[in-house]
């Protein structure tokens, strides 16, 4: 109860901070990164998302997070863009978060106030999220407006392929769980191969979860992913730090 309260405080405080943890392309190219939420509270030391998201679904504090979260990301596309990168950056949805009327115009005035393309922003979709058909008509509205949608957490949930071919997501990003196990379980590699054909056909682009030996990159790399992302290439980190990373390379 104490960490609820708390949480709505720190909502209306705005007191989230962001990490990013990049993806890369099949040459090793970062294309883009991941924003990740992290919230610490004087009294509970960090709290990990896995906890609070829950919370803040149920509390309604999502909805300051979400909006958070639109907002940096806007920025650090701006600041992408001023060093003449073209590189996408992807927010986590919740399912809730798609229920607000609001959160089309909040995504739009994300990307007014920093002068940036929609579809410089990614929107990273749970399975549960678009399990409700009454968010379609939203997702289409926000595809129009040229944002990416992705498909996160791909193989967890329980969709089938009849239920993908009807979600208007550009990109699919396979489980962690399927890539921890892609070389020493048949079944996992054989369930990325079906996605993979599967996502071929429907023109979609596949990302990999979680990667973080060569011999699953390169297994993935063979089999046709596009992105990947995972410990091999970075941790999440502080956004300064992936900037400066990137101010290096370029
Ligand atoms: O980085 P990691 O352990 O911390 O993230 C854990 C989970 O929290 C992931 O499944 C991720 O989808 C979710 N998550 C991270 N950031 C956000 C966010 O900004 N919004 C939402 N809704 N979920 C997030
Ligand atoms: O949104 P999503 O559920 O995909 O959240 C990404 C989560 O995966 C975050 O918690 C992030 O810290 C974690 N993560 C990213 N790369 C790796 C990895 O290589 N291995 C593991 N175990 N976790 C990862
Ligand atoms: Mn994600
Ligand atoms: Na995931």
């Amino acid at each position: 109860v104490r960490l609820l309260s708390q949480l709505r405080v720190d909502a209306e405080r705005s007191a989230f901070t962001f990490e990013a943890q990049p993806k890369v392309d099949r040459e090793g190219k970062v294309t883009g990164a991941e924003l990740l939420v992290r919230w610490t509270t004087r009294e509970f030391g960090a709290i990990s998302p896995v906890e609070f998201i829950p919370l803040a679904e149920q509390s309604g504090a999502i909805e300051l997070l979400g909006r958070q979260a639109l907002l940096c990301a806007g920025r650090l596309a701006q600041d992408i863009a001023a060093k003449g990168l073209r590189l996408h950056i992807a927010v986590n949805l919740s399912p809730r978060q798609l229920h607000n009327m609001a959160f089309e115009r909040m995504a739009l005035h994300a990307c007014e106030r920093f002068g940036i393309k929609p579809a410089q922003l990614e929107l990273e979709l749970t399975e549960s999220a678009l399990a409700d058909a009454s968010v379609l008509p939203l997702l289409r509205r926000l595809r129009n407006h040229g944002f990416t949608l992705a498909l996160d957490d791909f193989g967890t949930g329980y969709s089938s392929l009849s239920y993908l071919l009807k979600q208007p997501v550009q990109k699919v990003k396979i489980d962690r769980a399927f890539v921890r196990d892609i070389t020493s379980d048949n079944a996992a590699s054989e369930v990325i191969k079906g996605t993979l054909q599967i996502c071929r056909g429907l023109g979609l682009k596949t990302v990999a979860e979680g990667v973080e030996t060569w011999a699953q990159f390169e297994m993935l790399r063979d089999l046709g992913v596009d992105e990947f992302q995972g410990y091999l290439f970075a941790r999440p980190m502080p956004i300064d730090q992936w900037l400066a990373q990137l101010a290096g390379e370029g």
